[in-house]
């Protein structure tokens, strides 16, 4: 028994499923997890001392490499200060004053700690704006566990085949109605059946908690007109894609700008903080300038400012990172494409600059449905010949591949190589 193994008999017993988070437990791929020791640059290293590629860099954030010297300096500077004061704090205004002078749609920022609260925020605010109580979601697109988005969500509920969680009163997803990704006559209908009582419309601009699915040319655009035409606000969920597909995230990279945004891991450089920011007379209502009210003692937590202030900078002054990304992404996911095609196996390959998925399925992947059709269990097998040759991937179909600007040539073909071997053992 090696010492994940042994980790995990003690996890079981007090924690539930053993993990902090489900998908992390490798349900859906048959095996214990690996307890994970450290990371450094494009590699992560389990309590057995083995050596991986990493490839899920904390689901994102880690988008310069695990451990960045100059974001770890910041930390342990801003640690000697305190780690928490429960009161305003310069970093803070900082963080606010650098994001919202860098991001032209984002005129007022409030700062959080997840992705989760900050989508639920965001929410609230569209509402009280509107004075509208519906919104609409799409199937598959995951936006974090509050109550009212636990419907056909991607992420953990679609590994586990749970199309919502117990624990959620009908009363809290009454409010949601949900469309198909991809296809705009699907939000067309609701909106009609609806009229003058959707809030908002929010999406994953590229979905990337059901695998990853690209939006079609006009799917986008085709959101920002209807929301406009109606009165509802366009929320972007770049919790995964903002500042990883474009310093401006998915709203830069496809030019269409949203009311709200909502970001997650990514601005903390790996510490727990989330934000939601937008339209300034949208912004206003939150507490205590306006009515919604939102609140944290650990919202704006300076050593989580120092991490992620010093992340965002380094992602400004480096504007060719994004460039690179994006050729690395061409050239592992191009290339596992390629060799998918060589060796004739039913898989089809999705990708967008540093994000990628290969779904276990001959069919292209637009949406919920088809992402569904997946083969899990080819997954399943794929993810445990890729960990055996130390290629540490997301333990489950239905998440991305996250490259990082610490992934270099060798790296990435060493990581070709193993998936070559795999697929010749499928042909
Ligand atoms: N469901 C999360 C990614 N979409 C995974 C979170 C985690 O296990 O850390």
């Amino acid at each position: 028994m090696g010492r994940s193994e042994e980790l995990m008999e003690r996890a079981v017993k007090y924690i539930p499923g053993g993990v902090n988070s489900p998908v992390r437990a490798y349900g859906s791929v048959g095996m214990t997890p690996r307890f994970i020791q450290g990371a450094t640059g494009p590699y992560i290293f389990d309590v057995d001392g083995t050596k991986y590629i990493d490839y899920i860099c904390s689901w994102g954030p880690m988008i310069l490499g695990h451990n960045n010297q100059r974001v770890l300096k910041k930390v342990v500077r801003a640690c000697e200060d305190g780690l928490s004061f429960g009161a305003a704090t310069e970093a803070e205004v900082e963080m606010a004053e650098f994001i919202c002078e860098n991001i032209p749609h984002v005129e007022m920022v409030r700062m959080v700690n997840s992705g989760t609260e900050a989508v639920m925020s965001a929410i609230r605010v569209a509402r009280g704006f509107t004075g509208r109580n519906k919104i609409i979601k799409f199937s598959g697109c995951y936006h974090g566990h509050s109550d009212c988005l636990l419907v056909d969500a991607g992420s953990g509920l679609m590994t586990a085949g749970i199309p919502g969680s117990a624990g959620v009163p009908e009363g809290c997803t009454a409010d949601t109605l949900t469309a198909t990704y991809n296809d705009l006559k699907s939000v067309e209908k609701l909106f009609e059946a609806n009229p003058g009582k959707i809030a908002a419309v929010i999406v994953e601009p590229v979905a990337a908690n059901m695998g990853v699915v690209l939006p079609g040319e006009h799917f986008l655009s085709g959101l920002r007109d209807i929301c406009t035409g109606e009165g509802a606000l366009l929320i972007f969920d770049e919790v995964i894609t903002g500042f990883r597909l474009a310093f401006g995230g998915a709203a830069e990279y496809f030019g269409v700008r949203p009311d709200l945004v909502t970001y997650g891991k990514i601005i903390g450089g790996g510490m727990p903080v989330g934000a939601y920011g937008g339209r300034r007379e949208i912004m206003e209502l939150v507490a205590p300038l306006g009515p919604v009210y939102q609140a944290g003692t650990l919202s704006g937590n300076p050593v989580a400012m120092a991490a992620g202030l010093e992340q965002l900078k380094i992602l400004k002054e480096t504007p060719d990172y994004y460039t690179e990304l994006e050729e690395k992404g061409r050239k592992l996911y191009g290339a596992m494409e390629e060799l998918i095609r060589r060796y004739n196996v039913p898989c089809t390959m999705n990708y967008i600059g540093s994000l990628g998925s290969v779904f276990f399925t001959e069919h292209r992947v637009t949406n919920y449905a088809e992402a569904k059709m997946a083969d899990t269990e080819a997954f399943a097998k794929y993810f445990r010949f890729m960990l055996e040759r130390h290629i540490h991937l997301a333990p489950s179909q239905f998440e991305a591949m996250f490259l990082s600007e610490a992934h270099g040539n060798g790296q990435i073909e060493e990581t070709l190589e193993a998936f070559e071997d795999y697929l010749k053992t499928q042909a």
